[in-house]
């Protein structure tokens, strides 16, 4: 898109443009999306007077156009003609003319459309200066692989000056250890000529000895030369290690420096911090906030303490990891095991769930859960005390600590900055993108949800960590016309509160995409017979096909159809009803299949969320209006993970469909479970699934705000698999390997454990230089998060 060719065609065509706009202005709107700009632009180019404008300039000009207002005979247009790339313009409607204007102009227009006061000097937060001097990426294929950035560029800086460089690395060598036992070199190595030297001194050692030799037999000869416990089990390790570092020393490149880097033993305590919800192992799946984010955990420790004993074993080290996962203790914890203080993870050795109880005012631990969007008040308190207890736990500082979703990213941050360890994200969700317009109306959603306090807690959490990961690139920013999660932290404003330009880059190297997996030993193709858990399938048949249960609504009668599946939490973002109305809707597609769903309860009163009992209410007034109780089966219960996966297995016998049809999917667990089962999967276009799913190849895109399409291309797959045996098997072994070549934990555990050694040298090598952005942070999290924590009223008081 060139911007002067399209200041030139709009100087020239003034008065079509002028038409144009005034299209616009008939809608008696003053803000407008992607969607309605673009619709109302193809709307004029085919009329004869916007003939002209088809083929022009100014198409991909309005193609790319995120976001309009219209203000006082201007329309005010935020422009991304690429992926993570902003411009701001202003067309003038009685003299149209096309000019650019700074993000702070736009965003004050945008106030105004809120605030009818003009506020001339609000709260700007503003991280671009603090920023300049830091290495950033500048193509958008780089996003997300920052580490990779990050190793070339930390090779090519350190070592720009060798000597400083090496200097450098010497120094970080001398800070490992584990309860004061050194790690990789001591006393006898004093600088780095001698480091030089004693490495050669030792590869001429070790070429004498055999190649299995263990360590401790030659520690002491080692030892003498400088080199402590780390380096390997055994002599080929060791060795291999060496000459590793040696060619460092000696010309440095950055495949080698990450190499060396993740071999160094430095992880062996993680803290990781997830405190609203449920956090248990049992009874909690699709209770209300407690959803993915617990079962990705749950599996992301497993692979972790796994991957870090075969690390350790392969440096020679004698040390047991320790995980823990921070959550809330609920004294009123129903079935569920949170009102436990400690409890051991399953299938680990050493990895456990430590609860800490928000407190009142008093100090006296409060009772009942509490809904992720009143955390806000109890967060500090509670670092306070998780602080404590974990040093008491671990006996040393943690290694490194992960924050999950935005309470736990901020406490992640509050307890980095106190122990002084290295802080990793992990979003899940960011509510930001989720709810239309929840900045610029922030006030209107405020009571609800407390947005003041969420978005302020993301900005300070995703700027003080040392890395970011995400599940997916569309995650960081989005795709060709979608906005990324982390993207819309750029600029953006709540009127009255604060305008923020630069709040994040998302060029900036800290981002790395690491996808997660789905539990190998749960969810695994229907064709795996010999590994199936055949005893759960007449638990499964009462489940689906029995009569209606205490905790069900309707029976399928015609038990040889299909069956299209969806499992969620019955939040209204999840459109399980929206699938509901779909299906209702189409004659056809209840011809063709049955619908299963588990989610949320079928009782009002046994739940105690807002958005949950809502849906509850209209899940049976569609029941009742559409007289679905004959083919849809609505399970209001929480199914254990093993009767899960067979569930999708069953079902994937009888050729049966997954549908996720939320208005937005950050990631989508249940997306990968149903594709590594053998299910085909139809899945939301807005998030994660986009990219999970290669559309019409190993899966189906749907689109959530256009029920009858998505209903339609449900049907013309039964139809298309009807016709062709081959085609239902195609899209299942397609999803089936989509799954196995990129979402699996193993991956995950491998990458993330060197992400923490490369980001940790990063941040000793670094250190110094990002101390006025922490400082500025501390001063918004003091100043601004605090006092809009303090004005949540939670239910706890
Ligand atoms: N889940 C479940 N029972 C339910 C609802 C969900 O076991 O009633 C599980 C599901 O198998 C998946 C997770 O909860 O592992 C949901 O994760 P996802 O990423 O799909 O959505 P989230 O709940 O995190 O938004
Ligand atoms: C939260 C979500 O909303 C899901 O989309 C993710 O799959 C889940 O967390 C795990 O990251």
């Amino acid at each position: 898109m060139r911007i002067d060719q399209v200041v030139a065609f709009t100087a020239a065509h003034s008065l079509e443009i002028q038409q144009l706009l005034n299209c616009y202005l008939k809608k008696d709107k003053n803000l407008f999306l992607r969607s309605d700009i673009w619709d109302e632009f193809k709307l004029f180019t085919e009329t004869p007077q916007g003939a002209v404008l088809k083929e022009s300039p100014l198409a991909e000009f309005f193609a790319k156009t995120q976001e309009a207002a219209l203000v006082d005979n201007y329309l005010y247009l935020a422009v991304r003609p690429r992926v993570a790339s902003w411009h701001y313009f202003q067309i003038n409607i009685e003299r149209p003319h096309c000019e650019g204007i700074p993000p702070t102009t736009y965003m004050r227009i945008k106030e105004r459309l809120v605030d009818s006061v003009d506020e001339e000097w609000p709260l700007e937060i503003d991280l671009g200066p603090f920023e300049s001097a830091f290495p950033k990426m500048s193509q958008t294929r780089s996003i997300g692989k920052g580490v990779d950035f990050l190793n070339r560029h930390l090779s090519g800086r350190l070592f720009q000056n060798l000597a400083r460089g090496n200097e450098l690395l010497l120094s970080f060598l001398r800070v490992h250890h584990h309860r004061d036992v050194p790690f990789m070199i001591n006393g006898n190595i004093a600088d780095i000529q001698t480091l030089r030297d004693n490495l050669l001194l030792g590869m001429e050692l070790l070429e004498k000895q055999d190649l299995n030799t263990q360590w401790t037999d030659i520690a002491p000869l080692l030892k003498e030369l400088g080199f402590e416990p780390g380096w390997g089990r055994k002599v080929s390790i060791i060795r291999d290690n060496f000459s590793l570092l040696a060619d460092i020393l000696e010309a440095p490149d950055y495949q080698s420096l990450e190499k060396f880097l993740s071999s160094i033993p430095m992880i062996f305590n993680i803290v990781i911090v997830s405190p609203h919800g449920y956090f248990g192992q049992d009874n909690v799946l699709g209770l209300p906030d407690t959803g993915g984010q617990v079962v990705y955990i749950l599996d992301q420790v497993r692979a972790l303490e796994k991957e870090i004993q075969v690390r350790i074993h392969e440096q020679g080290l004698d040390i047991k990891p320790r995980i823990l996962i921070v959550s809330r203790l609920i004294p009123e914890a129903d079935e569920t095991t949170c009102a436990q203080p400690l409890e051991q993870v399953n299938d680990t050795d050493n990895v456990h769930i430590l609860r800490v109880p928000f407190r009142d005012d008093n100090g006296e631990p409060i009772p009942q859960w509490i809904s992720r969007f009143e955390v806000w008040p109890h967060l500090e308190r509670f670092a306070g005390e998780v602080e404590k207890e974990i040093l008491t736990e671990l006996g040393c500082r943690p290694d490194l600590i992960i924050g999950n979703y935005s309470d736990g990213n901020l406490v992640a941050y509050l307890l980095s900055r106190q122990l002084k360890v290295t802080q990793c994200n992990i979003a899940h969700a960011l509510e930001k993108t989720k709810y239309l317009f929840s900045a610029l109306y922030w006030q209107n959603m405020e009571d609800k949800y407390h947005f003041s306090c969420q978005f302020t807690a993301d900005l300070i959490a995703m700027n003080t960590a040392d890395f970011i990961i995400t599940s997916t690139y569309q995650e960081i920013a989005g795709s060709e016309h979608i906005v990324g999660q982390y993207e819309s932290y750029a600029n953006f404003t709540m009127p009255g509160l604060y305008r923020v330009l630069n709040g994040i880059d998302v060029f900036d190297p800290k981002f790395n995409i690491v996808s997660p997996g789905a539990d190998e030993r749960i969810y695994f193709s229907h064709q795996e017979t010999s590994k199936r858990f055949y005893e759960l399938t007449s638990e499964i048949e009462r489940l689906v096909f029995g009569e209606v249960l205490p905790e069900s609504r309707g029976c399928l009668i015609d038990q040889n159809k299909p069956t299209i599946f969806t499992m969620a939490r019955l939040d209204k973002i999840k459109n399980i009803t929206g699938l509901v109305e779909w299906y209702a809707g189409s004659e056809e597609l209840q011809q063709k299949a049955n619908l299963l769903i588990i989610g949320g309860c079928i009782e009002p009163d046994q739940s105690n969320d807002e958005e949950e009992i809502e849906q509850i209410h209209l899940m049976h007034a569609l029941f009742d209006t559409h007289q679905l109780d004959g083919c849809v089966r609505w399970l209001g219960m929480r199914l254990d993970k093993r009767l899960t996966g067979e569930l999708y297995r069953f079902l994937a016998d009888q050729q049966g469909v997954f549908v996720q049809p939320a208005f937005f999917e950050a990631f989508g667990l249940t997306v990968i479970e149903a594709m590594s089962s053998g299910l085909p999967t139809f899945a939301t276009r807005y998030g994660g699934p986009l990219e999970i799913i290669e559309d019409t190849i190993s899966g189906f895109h749907i689109d959530p705000n256009h029920g009858a399409q998505s209903a339609e291309s449900l049907t013309d797959f039964f139809k298309k698999s009807a016709i062709d045996p081959g085609y239902w098997n195609e899209i299942s072994q397609n999803g089936l390997q989509r799954v196995k070549n990129h979402y699996t934990w193993q991956r995950y555990a491998k990458r993330l454990l060197s992400l923490s050694c490369v980001y940790g040298f990063w941040k000793f090598a670094t250190n110094l230089e990002r101390e006025e952005t922490r400082r500025y942070l501390e001063m918004v999290y003091a100043l601004r998060f605090r006092s809009s924590a303090k004005s949540v009223n939670p239910r706890g008081k």
